[in-house]
């Protein structure tokens, strides 16, 4: 095994996004892609000689040779340890999980998490910091620079290492500690759940139906969830994590986990439904007949946390990213705790949560997560919920009405269209830009506008600025749009448009959502004119 110094030259466009580097699986491919992406990784922290790193991802197509290439690079870079997860598999909370738990330098997971996978799909790479969060942006930022002068990288020359059999080994100067995927991350849900009364739930007969959309969420939810819970074999469907989901899109939303919405809205349904995305942060919690918006679970989760045992100790606070919807602030209004407000990607959580200035955060992308570990968790959500069912004797619908009638009900939806041309996109989002500085005070639509502007934040822990975070205009009663760019998608641009609008009326609280939303949507339409500068009559995606 001999170290080689591999001359190269810089790709472009190897810039983070809300979560990590996404691209095409055959962009990944092309040679020395990964590897410099990697090294610009190890560069710009300094190098990794002697420390310690968590590898592992969601199991997708490319995930086992890039677990390869990235052991011969931290070897040759001179890792002291590499420790990953079996068969290259960790899920995204789990390596947060297992970056605290061991105090290791950090860990790159290797995830395009709810994009679809396979030869023709999406593969991802991100680096975590020793906290087990997404990289900060200046990290991320220093990543991508290095990324635009690298001229060479170091790596192994090595025979491919057994990552199937667990236990120790070596590659070059550097130890390899293959460990069960589950295990650590499991041990930590059952320091925060009460999973006696959750067993007891299941043994006294209700049922549940976790769909793992084929994705890495299948042995996690099997082993906590019919192991240790002792649920029936076959509450998790699809748990069988495949390179290509089995063809499933592995987003947890009523728009692709269509199983189970079937499942729930079927005249045999079971009392639970959830499911989680490719690499396990995401979730969906469904009643009978009733989707749970993230932002409600959120919401949800923290007005009923003193019953979940790892969360009784009360609520530091709590924080949301912009465009998820202010229901939470109302819980932690009435808590008396603090609420903030960030940018969208869970790296802006992280200082919140090591600061210990917030306990639960969330985004309205089925995001949901504590300070358990520094990512969003989707095992983690389901068991809170189950928690809260066992707890109360409640079923969700119960729980969620109940939640409306104290709170009110912040009605609220995404619209996603996808795969838009970038230069029209980017120039819809300009014109806004252009007309929020006049919009607060005008009317639109006969309602009044309170405040219009293009979010920027303010980290309050370290002070770092992040400035066009999304447009957002608000209006006089509280009901907002939202406008930003997703950056996390591989095919020209997709725009996101959110609306939200409080209501308190409990009779109103059963309208159907479009409809409660129609004037707004309306609003959103006009004011961006979207179908004009978009070709679009109609979004792609409806949450
Ligand atoms: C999307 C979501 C965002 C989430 C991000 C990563 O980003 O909107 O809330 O944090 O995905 O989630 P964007 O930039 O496409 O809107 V995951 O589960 O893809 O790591
Ligand atoms: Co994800």
């Amino acid at each position: 095994m001999s170290i080689q110094t591999v001359a190269t030259t810089p790709f472009e466009g190897q810039k983070p996004g809300t979560s990590g580097l996404r691209k095409k699986v055959g962009v990944f491919q092309q040679a020395h892609y990964l590897e410099n992406f990697v090294q610009s990784i190890f560069d710009a922290l300094g190098g990794i000689a002697g420390k310690t790193l968590v590898v592992g991802g969601d199991g997708r197509y490319h995930n086992r040779a890039a677990v390869q290439t990235i052991l011969q690079m931290a070897a040759a870079n001179g890792a002291a340890k590499v420790i990953v997860g079996q068969g290259g598999i960790l899920s995204t909370p789990a390596a947060s999980c297992v970056i605290r738990k061991y105090g290791t330098f950090g860990g790159i997971i290797l995830s395009a998490s709810h994009n679809p996978g396979g030869p023709d799909g999406d593969f991802g790479i991100k680096y975590n910091t020793d906290n087990g969060g997404p990289a900060p942006e200046k990290i991320t930022d220093a990543i991508y620079e290095r990324s635009t002068r690298i001229t060479e990288y170091k790596t192994l020359e090595a025979p491919l290492y057994d990552i199937d059999t667990l236990g120790g080994g070596t590659i070059g100067s550097s130890q390899v500690a293959v460990i069960d995927p589950v295990a650590d991350y499991a041990e930590l849900m059952q320091q925060l759940f009460d999973f006696d009364a959750i067993r007891a739930w299941f043994a006294a007969g209700h049922t549940m139906q976790f769909d793992a959309l084929s994705a890495v969420s299948g042995p996690y939810a099997r082993r906590v969830i019919e192991t240790l819970l002792g649920a029936p074999a076959g509450t998790v469907v699809n748990g069988e994590p495949l390179e290509d989901f089995g063809g499933h899109h592995p987003d947890p939303n009523p728009a692709h986990a269509t199983e189970l919405i079937a499942c729930m809205n079927g005249a045999d349904a079971p009392d639970f439904g959830a499911a989680s995305d490719g690499d396990a942060d995401r979730n969906m919690i469904v009643g009978r007949n009733l989707v749970v918006t993230p932002s409600d679970s959120l919401a949800i989760i923290a007005a009923n946390a003193q019953l979940v045992p790892g969360y009784a100790r009360g609520l530091a606070g709590v924080a949301r990213s912009m465009p998820t919807s202010c229901a939470v602030d109302r819980v932690a209004a009435k808590l008396g705790i603090a609420c903030y407000e960030t940018p969208t990607g869970w790296k802006f959580f992280g200082n919140l949560l090591d600061a210990g200035r917030a306990t639960l955060c969330g985004e309205e992308s089925y995001g949901t997560g504590s300070d358990h570990v520094r990512e969003k968790d989707g095992v983690w959500a389901v068991l809170f919920w189950l928690n809260l069912l066992a707890a109360t004797g409640k079923s969700v619908n119960e729980l969620v009405n109940a939640h409306w009638a104290e709170y009110g009900r912040n009605f609220y939806s995404r619209h996603d269209y996808e795969a838009l041309e970038t230069e029209p996109a980017n120039g819809l989002l300009q014109a806004l830009r252009d007309k929020v500085a006049t919009l607060a005070g005008t009317k639109l639509a006969g309602k009044t506008v309170q405040l219009a502007d293009d979010f920027a934040y303010d980290d309050p822990v370290d002070g770092s600025h992040s400035g066009k975070q999304g447009i957002r205009i608000v209006f006089e009663d509280g009901s907002r749009i939202v406008y930003r760019l997703s950056g996390t998608g591989t095919e020209g641009a997709t725009l996101r448009v959110y609306m939200e609008r409080y209501e308190a009326d409990p009779a109103l609280h059963g309208l159907e959502t479009q409809t409660a939303l129609a004037e707004l949507i309306a609003i959103a339409g006009d004011l961006a004119d979207i179908s004009g500068r978009t070709g679009r009559s109609a979004p792609t995606v409806v949450t």
